[in-house]
């Protein structure tokens, strides 16, 4: 399986967007554009139905050598056969979503500021993610936060750092100028005419600027 120091296209399948029939499919579409670590989010669904979806999910991503990371539900990572899970700052504390995901698994977790993600790294999360960025429909009632802290979240942190939030392809050349090394892209992958040739077109921008 890829490690997170090579990951530096995250994609999140997320339920909000995608229509239960069509997780599969979009999932596939994702790898095999070259996204380099998969999420499922599904926020409000019933731990049953995250299962499910999850263990379709699973098998694509494993055939892929992709990580498979669950938001929320650490319990569920090794019943679903995923690689880990992702809490957020209301969510459970790293150390009890590690015990509840087993021996191995992965966990990141979302912060919002510099502060927050010198505070998160005190947990030793494997990864975390850094937004919003930009305004974002995905989460509408996160306020932006610029790019400004990115070269000093970086300057501070030597874990994965992947920044969100409004992340897309036409302004991810401007993200990298930034100073981000690694991203999370939802709606502009899940939502492209073709997820498969977008995810691909934002890996070519990451590969080219040298970080993937
Ligand atoms: N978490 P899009 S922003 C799921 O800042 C999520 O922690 C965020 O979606 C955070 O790529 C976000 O469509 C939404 O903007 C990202």
């Amino acid at each position: 399986m890829k490690t997170l120091a090579e990951c530096s296209l995250y994609g999140i399948v997320d339920t909000g967007y995608v229509a239960r029939e069509r997780l599969g499919t979009i999932t596939s579409q994702l790898l095999q554009g070259g996204a380099d670590i998969i999420q499922l989010r599904a926020k409000g669904c019933a731990p049953q139905e995250v299962i499910a979806m999850a263990l379709e999910i699973a098998p694509l991503c494993r055939a892929a050598g992709i990580p498979f990371i669950l938001n929320d539900h650490s319990e569920l990572v090794r019943e679903v056969g995923a690689d880990g899970a992702h809490v957020g700052q209301d969510d459970l504390s790293v150390s009890e979503a590690r015990r509840l995901a087993g021996p191995g698994a992965i966990i990141g977790k979302s912060t919002h500021s510099v502060e927050q993600a010198i505070a998160a790294s005190a947990e030793s999360p494997d990864y975390i993610g850094f937004g919003p960025l930009f305004a974002t429909p995905t989460k509408p009632d996160y306020t932006p936060i610029g790019t400004e802290g990115i070269q000093e979240v970086h300057a501070q942190l030597s874990l994965p750092i992947f920044c969100i939030g409004g992340i897309k392809l036409s302004n991810l050349r401007h993200v990298l100028d930034t100073g981000a090394q690694r991203v999370v892209i939802v709606s502009d992958l899940l939502l492209a005419d073709d997820p498969s040739g977008r995810t691909a077109n934002c890996k070519s921008v990451l590969n080219l600027s040298g970080r993937a």
